[in-house]
């Protein structure tokens, strides 16, 4: 069978196409909780935490900190996992007695823009509620965050959005510090709906199609012309 411009297969060629390409000009849309690591490294994310004073990462043993109890609210040791549909984070304090952030981090194996929505809220099972700040960072820069620090507590429930380039190796970080004190902080990290507008998808589609079609008619147009 010839393949024109006027055969169906060729109209959804171009269709599938351009939804293609107008749909990878939309950021990659990152999603932490539906894709928390079953082990480190994972889908490319990793559980880690911070001691600020020293400015060093390191993983969560899965074992002991990783595996985290819903109902517990670990003052001292910081804690990273998934429960249901979100990611439970806390603050601790051990094993050298300074403040540590409770960290999450998406590592990019390639280069795009990554948009991401995630709110974070008090999920503190003793019912004192947390007091804690969220920061988005890039890298190993803790100190410069990317977006602001905000305060989560029980009346106090952020979202944070944006959108950040990474190159291969570099890495998106969301972490939680204790704040004033370290008690009772568990806080949690749940999924804001990140979708293209499908109307602005279809619009695309539907004018670019719709080009195509008069193209077409201006040919058939053109050769009864002919005759
Ligand atoms: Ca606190």
């Amino acid at each position: 069978m010839q393949i024109t411009r006027s055969s169906p297969i060729y109209v959804a060629f171009t269709v599938a196409l351009v939804l293609g390409a107008s749909l990878s000009a939309f950021a990659a849309v990152l999603n932490p909780v539906a894709d928390f690591p079953a082990s480190q490294g994972d889908s490319g994310y990793w559980a880690q935490y911070l001691i600020p004073s020293m400015g060093e990462f390191f993983n969560l043993p899965m074992q002991a900190h990783y595996a985290f109890v819903s109902t517990e609210s670990p003052w001292g040791i910081p804690k990273v996992a998934k429960s249901g549909a979100a990611i439970l984070m806390h603050p601790g304090l051990e094993p050298f007695n300074a403040d540590q952030w409770a960290i999450l981090t998406f590592k990019a194996s390639v280069e795009d823009d990554y948009s991401f929505s995630v709110q974070f809220a008090d999920a503190d099972p003793n019912g004192f509620g947390c007091t804690t700040n969220a920061v988005v960072f890039k890298n190993d820069a803790f100190n410069a965050p990317l977006f602001e620090v905000r305060s989560v507590s029980k009346t106090e429930s952020p979202v944070i959005s944006g959108t950040v380039h990474l190159a291969p190796g570099e890495m998106l970080r969301f972490g939680i510090a204790p704040g004033a004190e370290g008690y009772n902080d568990t806080t949690r990290l749940s999924q804001v709906a990140m979708t293209p507008e499908p109307g602005s998808i279809l619009a695309l589609a539907m004018g670019l199609a719709g080009g195509g079609l008069a193209g077409l008619r201006g040919r058939r147009m053109g050769r009864a012309g002919d005759v």
